[in-house]
């Protein structure tokens, strides 16, 4: 049985994690699904932004408690199964845009955290939930959490676990929009259509140049924005925009 589900529409790829009865809780099948269907979607040119979420009443539980395998070699498990669905987010071309639709928990925090954009339910909970059960940050946790709250609110929300309501996680910046539950989907996928309208090589550009300047300095983030605005002069999107912004009217954007 399919661990998540699929629908494409104009531009915009919507994956819906789909193991409801356990909340969505992450599997070694759900995770290779996972992140087989993000590193498929990012080859694909007509995929301009994805939207991630979770069927029924949460985003996703973190790793299923209850999957007997999970135990064993937990270190090759991490390696082969979660580092690959973060990577595939931040590799992916388009925007990922996380659609918090209930709780977010270990590492389905993670991955709601290695996403560029995140609108939560206002009845949602967030939660670095890995401490509870005497485990520690993985799939990123420790790395994405400080760079978006700073180290010391990071460090508090991870070691005391707790859950922290829609309110707090908007005013410490852990997601950027808040709405009712019913509204999630529809305003993630609404943000996404929109950016599926943009042109899509300089917003993939956009997205690689400011991921890797989060490590980089500025000497060598400038000369990476120099070498990308040298391919994206060359483009006939750029052409087109500013045929566009001369005649006055909305540019049509095809990513080339
Ligand atoms: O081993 C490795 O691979 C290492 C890597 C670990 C990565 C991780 O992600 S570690 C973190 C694992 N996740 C958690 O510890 C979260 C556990 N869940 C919760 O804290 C809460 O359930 C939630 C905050 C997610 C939601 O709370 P709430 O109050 O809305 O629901 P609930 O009543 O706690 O849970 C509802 C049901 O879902 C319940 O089952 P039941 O009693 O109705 O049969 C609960 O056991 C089940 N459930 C919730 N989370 C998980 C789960 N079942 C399996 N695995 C889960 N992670």
């Amino acid at each position: 049985m399919a661990t998540h589900q699929l629908e494409l529409a104009g531009g915009v790829a919507t994956v819906t994690l789909d193991r409801p009865d356990a909340l969505n809780a992450l599997t070694r099948d759900s995770r290779r699904e996972l992140a087989a269907e993000l590193r498929s979607l990012g080859k694909r040119p007509d995929v301009r932004a994805v939207v991630l979420t979770g069927a029924g009443r949460a985003f996703c539980a973190g790793q299923d408690l209850r999957e007997e395998a999970a135990l064993a070699d937990v270190e090759t498990t991490i390696i082969d199964t979660y580092i690959p669905v973060i990577e595939a987010i931040r590799e992916l071309p388009a925007p990922v845009i996380a659609a918090i639709n209930g709780a977010a928990a270990g590492a389905g925090l993670s991955f709601a955290l290695a996403c560029d954009w995140r609108v939560m339910a206002d009845d949602a909970v967030l939660m670095m939930a890995f401490s509870n059960i005497g485990l520690v940050p993985d799939s990123g946790g420790s790395w994405l959490l400080p760079r978006i709250v700073g180290y010391e609110r990071a460090f508090e929300l991870a070691a005391s676990g707790r859950r922290v309501q829609a309110d707090e996680a908007s005013s410490l910046g852990l997601v950027q929009q808040v709405v009712p539950r019913a509204e999630v989907v529809s305003t993630a996928q609404t943000l996404a259509a929109s950016l599926a309208a943009r042109p899509p090589l300089a917003v993939a550009w956009t997205k690689r140049l400011m991921r890797e300047a989060l490590s980089a300095t500025l000497g060598e983030t400038m000369r990476s924005e120099a070498a990308a605005q040298a391919d994206a002069v060359a483009t006939a999107d750029h052409a087109e925009g500013v045929r566009a912004f001369v005649e006055k009217r909305a540019p049509r954007f095809e990513g080339r």
